[in-house]
């Protein structure tokens, strides 16, 4: 299944700052990868668990494999080119009938990429509906400078801050229903959130977060990033490795050194900071 985006959904991203409703696996290989994502969370929980989902694609081979797709990379190249550094992943669990939810806000406040033109890919591992808390995104909001964000730290916040842009006409965001198998795009200046999860099943998605090209600084900090296609003719990132074996437990070390650094990315000042 080759994915590439249409001329329609190239002006769409464009336009709106979002494209969605990829279809990029089938459902059966939506499953099969949840059903091994949730076997390592269940047997190496302190290794994943609910403040170890950053980075998690160093240790877990399915999630290796979602990060080097061929239906993903072919369509993000539409977007950023065919030379394609990956950042970082965030593993966005939402349990059964939980609170967990995320304020509205920009990526691109905190990561520290310049230019401020990557852009994430969230694939959903499980149906994401109005109900189970979808992302919502602002359309158009790309377009926008970085807007004032507040800390808030609250409690069920998944994000590392909390941090919160007020304000938001809630009419005006854009419910990003998805099939498993099927991702969303976005850039990193769209505002988005989401709401608490009132299904009685998980919700479960992984950003790929961010696509970028190797020409981006990182301008906060060191980060590590990996070639997924193409070529880096600029060394801006630092290399990391992959999982050899399903569970690579070889590379925890390196997954927490390159949570550590990517802490002090987007804590940077802040007034505390959080475990994940
Ligand atoms: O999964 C969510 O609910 C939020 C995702 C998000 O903030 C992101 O992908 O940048």
């Amino acid at each position: 299944m080759a994915t590439t985006l249409t001329g329609e959904e190239i002006s769409r991203y464009q336009k709106d700052g979002v494209v969605a409703q990829i279809t990029v696996m089938s459902v059966s290989d939506a499953n099969e990868l949840r059903r091994r994502l949730e076997s390592a969370e269940s047997s190496f929980p302190q290794i994943i668990g609910p403040e170890l989902r950053n980075n998690a694609h160093y240790i877990l081979a399915c999630l290796d494999e979602i990060v080097h797709r061929e239906e993903i990379l072919d369509a993000v190249e539409c977007l950023i080119g065919s030379d394609i550094v990956l950042t970082n992943t965030v593993l966005f669990i939402k349990e059964p009938n939980s609170l967990h939810h995320v304020t509205y806000h920009q990526d691109a406040t905190y990561m520290g990429l310049e230019p401020q033109d990557s852009l994430t890919a969230w694939i959903a591992l499980t149906e994401s509906t109005r109900e189970n808390g979808c992302v919502r995104m602002i359309q158009g909001s790309h377009l926008l400078d970085i807007q004032e964000h507040i800390d808030t730290f609250g409690e069920d916040n998944i994000l590392t801050r909390g941090q919160q842009i007020e304000n938001i006409d809630e009419e005006r965001a854009l419910d990003i229903e998805l099939e498993p198998g099927q991702m969303s795009l976005h850039h990193a200046r769209t505002i988005h959130g989401s709401r608490p999860n009132k299904s009685g099943a998980r919700r479960i998605g992984i950003a790929l977060q961010s696509f970028t090209h190797p020409s981006t600084r990182q301008v906060h900090g060191e980060d590590y990033g990996l070639l997924v296609r193409g070529c880096d003719d600029y060394g801006n990132f630092s290399k990391g490795p992959r999982p050899k074996v399903e569970v690579d437990l070889s590379n925890v070390e390196f997954r927490d050194r390159v949570n550590a650094r990517l802490s002090e990315i987007l804590y940077a000042g802040a007034e505390k900071q959080r475990g994940y």
